[in-house]
Parts: C-alpha cells; sequence; structure tokens
C-alpha cells in the first residue's frame, strides 16, 4: 500500500475530486482519501511514478506531501 499526504481538503467533494483524479491515473488501483487523516492511499496494479502521483493531485488544487 502507497500512503500519499494531501494538504487542503476540506470537505467531502475534495475528497471525491482526489480519488477520481488518482483512480484515473494507470496502475492505480484501491483508491481511498481520507479527509480526517489528510491523506490518500492506493494501490498499484503496475509501477506508476511518484511525480505522477503528485502532479495529478497538485494539478487539481491541493497540496502533496511525503508519499509513503
Ligand atoms: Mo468545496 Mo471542498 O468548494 O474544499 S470542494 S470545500
Amino acid at each position: 500500500m502507497k500512503k500519499v499526504e494531501i494538504k487542503g481538503m476540506s470537505c467531502m467533494h475534495c475528497v471525491g475530486s482526489v480519488e477520481k483524479a488518482l483512480s484515473a491515473i494507470e496502475g492505480v488501483t484501491d483508491v481511498k482519501v481520507s479527509l480526517e487523516d489528510a491523506c490518500a492511499t492506493y494501490e498499484e496494479s503496475a509501477p506508476v511514478d511518484e511525480a505522477k502521483i503528485k502532479e495529478t493531485i497538485t494539478k487539481i488544487g491541493f497540496e502533496v506531501g511525503e508519499v509513503k
């Protein structure tokens, strides 16, 4: 499981936007976004570039912390 910190989400619509955007990345599956924990978790069915994850989240207006 991969985990990425996301700053700036303040409602469930934000959560939905992040889930949708991350799920659209090839190789990313099982996306779960937590508003309370300010993070997203996902699985990789194929290797995914961390830069792509960060770029996708930034593009829709949130700030990205560490990818673990
Ligand atoms: Mo609504 Mo969530 O404009 O940040 S989508 S608060």
